[in-house]
């Protein structure tokens, strides 16, 4: 075993031999790297003997293929994991440096658009800090998601430039490519059929150790990197041609250049199944490779190889591993699309239908020829299986890969329990009749590491003093908080946290612009902006109080900071257009001296994971207002919760599962549930009734439309007063109303904090180690290995 040298002396050495800086002269940056540096050496240990100890019991592993990996810092984590944190911050005092700065340097790794990016993080970080032998696959995307700013209260996209520094995590390894195929022929040849590629890339690796809580078990994120298979056409370059020379090499990095922003779908871009193609095949190969050096019968690939896909995105799977088993290895075809199903499984997020991927079967045919033909053959296979069926996964001209993804998995999960039934009874109905014990229920989850103990230091202190540090990787014994909400002396310093929070973040909004009184109820909705997540209806109820407040100031207002983060898909017109209004609004309501004491709106630009971990721990009132049926589950609800924020919510994804736990006292429901929703959309003019009863719902309308936060709202307006598809007008006034209760509720802060304190104590079941355990149990069907 090596020794290391002390932290201290190894961040010096660092600083000096892997930077080459002098330590007088080193910036923030320095140090920061050097840090990393350090903390990564202490992590290769247990990473090496993770992959030991799996390797030595032959355990399976579970391969987790996604398109994004919203990783946010990893210095922190790694930090807090490995138990540094009271180490590492007095060797920053001496040199003169705060250790929150240092931290702070680190750029995010915005590799994901939300929710399904960040929850294969914390999914990586919970197989880690199980014991669960694990790799992460995915795309080293030289740009992640765009920066957003604000230029007129309107979005401006900018490109997102995470490498510009060195990235002090990942271990390049030169000696993983493979070779990544499009286009070509196929030929039969007697009976075995070659696939000759037209054009092919490389896929190097480039490896990222995620170590997990105390350091106990480490395992790899594998992100893939697109290079040219020549480097460079010297004939053209001798020819004076010097920007064609590089063409090729520019086209083949094309491909992990960016991250594509949208997170519901992309109509039909050539590029997107392209990279689609180019992770999920590099990450099968390297699959299969790792599985044949240690055993020789493919037949047993089940026993030893779990593959999670992450959405329809590397749906593609299914046909290429049995291209391999079959085309390559040889295996009979039958035999080959039996044990791909027997490895795969697949999560679904989303039942929005303009969000289920399909591809035209000419790009397909184009694109990956001998996929097609598989796509077809594994079609007629289930069609001849089961003769009544009626879905096919070659619909109307288009392949549709979530019936491919379904028929090539073992087990297809949904991530909440409404959102699991509802899979069954819409868009999986028929083939869940066909297959009643395929769709299995995980609810989503969220690592404790970070989205309590170090994003929330203050709270996390109260609670280990409360109830010892047990909680931090068996979250359920936050139970043993709930005695002490009756208890006055916690509740005071569970509120005077809360308080330190707030003023925390009061100081950062005020630096940018937002002065706002850390006194008054923060009220947080942050997510992507989209119709169906109902944003239009949070800023329109603002509307509406602002109005009333102005007609009687003194009415006895609970004050309130609406606060507002999310970045809009460049292409989605209409969100862009609710980013507009909510900024004008702010605006407006900002600078007006009647309403001052009374209401604030915020919206600090470029949300992402770091300004997320600085505004959960701040929220007292969490907003998850989405339309019922539409959101799969949320993930950002739980990370409210367990931060003692209470819920206004819908009954839809896991809110449902957060009101049963923590007591529908302690949650303020409102709104449509899912099947009245879609009663609702039945009734003729909906919208316009809606309106006509709610004066205050046609008011503040009627301030959109005369022009009170400027122009250009007219399509917001007329969205919400005619077709109304999300049912904006139809559940205003049930919020409005549930509003105020939340308001009175404030008004009585002992009781508040008591229903705050039992919203963290009761949220433990949604920590992501829980729905890992759930993933292996009934999905992988395998035991974790981390020695205790
Ligand atoms: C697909 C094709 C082309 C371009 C983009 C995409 C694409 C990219 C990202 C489609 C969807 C996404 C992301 C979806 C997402 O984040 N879904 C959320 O997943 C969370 C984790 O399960 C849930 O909590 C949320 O409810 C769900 O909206």
């Amino acid at each position: 075993m090596p020794i290391l040298p002390t932290l201290r002396d190894d961040i010096r050495r660092h600083l000096r031999y892997s930077l080459g800086r002098v330590e007088e002269k080193a910036g923030l940056t320095d140090w920061r790297l050097a840090l990393s540096f350090a903390i990564r050496d202490r992590i290769v240990d247990p990473w090496f003997a993770s992959q030991e100890a799996t390797y030595a019991k032959a355990g399976k592993r579970v391969y987790y293929l996604s398109m994004e990996f919203l990783i946010g810092r990893l210095l922190e984590d790694a930090v807090v994991n490995l138990g540094l944190l009271d180490e590492v911050k007095p060797i920053f005092e001496e040199v003169g440096l705060s250790l929150e700065d240092v931290l702070g340097d680190e750029p995010d790794a915005a590799l994901g658009n939300g929710g399904l990016g960040r929850l294969a993080a914390c999914f990586l970080e919970s197989m880690s800090t199980l014991g669960c032998p694990a790799f992460g696959y995915g795309i080293r995307y030289e740009h992640g998601l765009f920066r957003q700013s604000f230029q007129d209260g309107r979005q401006v996209e900018q490109p997102e430039d995470w490498l510009k520094q060195q990235h002090a995590w990942e271990f390049e390894r030169p000696d993983v490519v493979h070779s990544i195929g499009f286009g070509g022929e196929v030929t039969d040849l007697g009976g075995k059929t070659v696939w000759t590629p037209g054009e092919s890339v490389l896929a190097a690796a480039f490896d990222t150790p995620i170590v997990g809580w105390k350091g106990r078990w480490a395992n790899t994120l594998r992100l893939w990197a697109a290079r040219p298979v020549e480097i460079f056409d010297l004939d053209r370059f001798n020819a004076g041609d010097y920007y064609g020379a590089a063409e090729p090499e520019n086209l083949a990095r094309t491909i992990s250049r960016v991250l594509y922003p949208d997170d519901t779908t992309e109509e039909g871009k050539r590029l997107r199944l392209k990279q689609e193609f180019f992770f999920t095949a590099a990450s099968l190969r390297d699959i299969v490779q790792r599985f044949e050096s240690e055993y020789d019968d493919l037949s047993m690939l089940p026993q030893k190889v779990a593959i999670q896909l992450n959405d329809t995105h590397p749906a593609i799977a299914g046909p290429e591993l049995v291209r391999i088993l079959a085309d390559e290895k040889g295996m009979d075809l039958a035999q080959a699309i039996n044990v791909a199903r027997e490895c795969l499984s697949y999560t679904n997020h989303t039942l929005l239908p303009e969000a289920l991927e399909r591809w035209s079967r000419g790009l397909m045919m184009d694109l990956l020829p001998r996929h097609f033909q598989l796509i077809e053959q594994i079609d007629r296979d289930h069609a001849a299986n089961h003769p009544d069926r009626a879905v096919a996964m070659l619909g109307d001209g288009d392949v549709l890969m979530g019936p491919l993804a379904f028929t090539m998995a073992h087990k297809v999960n949904g991530v909440s329990a409404l959102h699991t039934d509802l899979m069954k009874d819409t868009v999986f109905a028929e083939l869940h009749r066909l297959h009643p014990d395929r769709i299995v229920n995980q609810t989503n989850g969220v690592t404790p590491r970070r989205w309590l103990l170090s994003a929330n230091p203050r709270l996390s202190s109260l609670i280990t003093e409360a109830i010892g540090p047990g909680w931090i990787d068996d979250l359920e014994q936050l139970q043993k908080l709930e005695p002490m909400a009756d208890d006055s002396t916690f509740r005071e310093a569970y509120a005077s946290a809360k308080r330190a929070n707030k003023a925390d973040l009061a100081n950062y909004l005020g630096e940018r612009g937002t002065i706002v009184d850390p006194d008054a109820m923060f009220d947080v909705q942050i997510k992507r902006i989209h119709e169906y997540k109902r944003q239009h209806l949070n800023i329109l109820e603002t509307i509406a109080i602002w109005q009333d407040m102005k007609d009687n100031p003194g009415a006895g207002w609970t004050p309130r900071v609406k606060i507002f983060g999310g970045k809009a898909a460049p292409g989605y017109v209409f969100a862009k257009q609710i980013i507009h209004l909510i900024n004008a609004v702010s605006e407006v309501v900002n600078a007006d001296p009647d309403t001052r004491d009374l209401l604030k709106v915020a919206y600090p630009a470029n949300y992402n994971v770091t300004l997320a971990e600085r505004l959960i721990p701040a929220a007292e009132l969490s907003e998850q207002i989405s339309t019922a049926g539409k959101e799969a589950s949320g993930t950002g609800n739980m990370k409210f919760a367990l931060n003692g924020a209470l819920t206004i919510g819908t009954l839809d994804g896991a809110n449902v599962e957060i009101r049963d736990l923590v007591g529908a006292e302690n949650f303020f429901l409102f709104g449509m549930q899912a099947p009245e929703v879609v009663a609702r959309r039945g009734i003729e003019g909906h919208a316009r009734q809606a309106i006509d009863a709610d004066p205050r719902l046609k008011r503040a309308l009627d301030a959109i439309s005369t022009g009170t936060f400027g122009h250009g709202f007219e399509g917001i307006v007329s969205n919400i007063s005619e077709a109304d598809y999300f049912l904006v007008a139809s559940d205003f006034t049930d919020f409005h109303r549930a509003q105020r209760e939340v308001d009175a509720a404030y008004a009585d802060q002992e009781n508040w904090n008591r229903m705050a304190i039992l919203n963290t104590a009761r949220s433990g079941w949604f920590s992501s180690d829980r729905t890992i355990r759930g993933y292996m149990r009934d999905v992988w069907r395998m035991e974790t290995l981390a020695a205790e």
